[in-house]
């Protein structure tokens, strides 16, 4: 590959301006400090072995500094990042009980406003196993100049205008859609870009991989366990049994399914009636990107993204991938009700 033509996120950007009818470089410029904000968390995240702050929010380091949990860090990170940008008047984060809607002169006039989970599968910093930060823009509803409304955050998936992810794996990417396919951008750590490595991502239709924390087993849907077993059993065509890959980062299971075909599931079970995943900030940003590469997304029986939304942090139970194999799901679900 000739080192001197590579695409930066930031060229990309500016180059698929054009794409958007009513472009005026505000979302150009959301998605830029996004990126920049996800590689200060990189930084952090690369260290933090080094430095001790795994899980250890509120102890105090070498420099006597109040050291933060790396999921407190990267929550501040791109909340500040994106008060910073001016065109966004407000974040909603899994970190945050509430909407944070920014009051500033400047910020009441944006355009758009966020949804993250900053720091997505942080049960699994403390050893080392990769995970993600996942958002989501839509534009606002309320009249720009005021301050956000609760409203402007409890939008269907399918307002949304972006969406994306970045995943802090063996390399660091951010991928994502403005809604004309998914591109990913990988991090060279040596000039400090995200480089798009990874142009119009489509995911096959059909995938031989479903992911799942089959722990719960016993507390699933009989449709789900009726699904499982269709995955482990030999077929005719020798395409079953599939292969079974699980991480328990949402970020990780979904982005290697994206790249070879495959199901991600997390149904609800006793222990989590409606599911674990929230909607406005894993469910919805996630559904955006599988339907943008050919793929599919529902709570088993419906399209996730026209999910009609009554709380901030709403669980649903979540079936993305694939699209036959999202399809199949949804007819065990059919065939085997409770
Ligand atoms: P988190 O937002 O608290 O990190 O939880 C979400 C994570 C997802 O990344 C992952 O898919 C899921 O929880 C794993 O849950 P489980 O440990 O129950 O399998
Ligand atoms: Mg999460």
């Amino acid at each position: 590959m000739n080192s001197y033509r590579i695409t930066t996120l930031n060229d990309f950007i500016i180059q698929k301006q054009k794409d958007f009818s009513y472009a005026s470089g505000d979302l150009s410029s959301l998605l830029s400090h996004i990126g920049t904000a996800a590689k200060i968390v990189n930084k952090k995240m690369n260290k933090a072995g080094l430095v001790d702050i795994l899980g250890k929010s509120g102890s105090v380091n070498i420099q006597g500094e109040t050291q933060q949990k790396l999921d407190v860090f990267a929550d501040k990170a791109f909340t500040e990042a994106l008060r910073a940008c001016g065109e966004c008047c407000g974040i909603a984060t899994e970190e945050n009980q509430n909407e944070i809607v920014f009051t500033g002169r400047l910020e009441k006039k944006g355009k758009y406003i966020v949804c993250m989970d900053p720091l997505d599968g942080s049960s699994n910093i403390d050893y080392n196993v990769s995970v993600g930060s996942i958002f989501s823009i839509y534009r606002r509803i309320s009249p720009r100049g005021k301050t956000a409304k609760i409203e402007d955050f409890m939008q269907p998936g399918i307002n949304q205008v972006a969406a994306g992810y970045v995943i802090y794996g063996s390399s660091t990417m951010m991928v994502y859609s403005t809604g004309n396919g998914v591109n990913g951008f990988t991090l060279d750590p040596s000039i400090g870009e995200f480089c798009l490595s990874h142009p119009n991502i489509k995911t096959p239709v059909n995938g031989n991989i479903y992911s799942i924390n089959e722990g719960n087993y016993t507390y699933f849907p009989l449709g789900i366990k009726k699904f499982l077993k269709f995955c482990q059993e030999k077929d005719e065509d020798n395409e079953r049994p599939y292969t079974s890959r699980y991480i328990g980062s949402l970020v990780s299971d979904f982005h290697r399914n994206l790249l070879i075909g495959g199901i991600f599931l997390y149904p609800q079970n006793e222990r989590a009636p409606q599911g674990k995943l929230r909607v406005v900030y894993e469910c919805n940003p996630m559904a955006f990107l599988a339907e943008q590469a050919g793929g599919a997304a529902s709570d088993g029986f419906n399209r996730i993204m026209e999910m009609e939304l009554k709380a901030l942090h709403q669980r649903s139970p979540f079936y993305v991938g694939s699209l036959n194999m999202v399809q199949k799901v949804k007819e065990f679900l059919k065939a085997y009700p409770d």
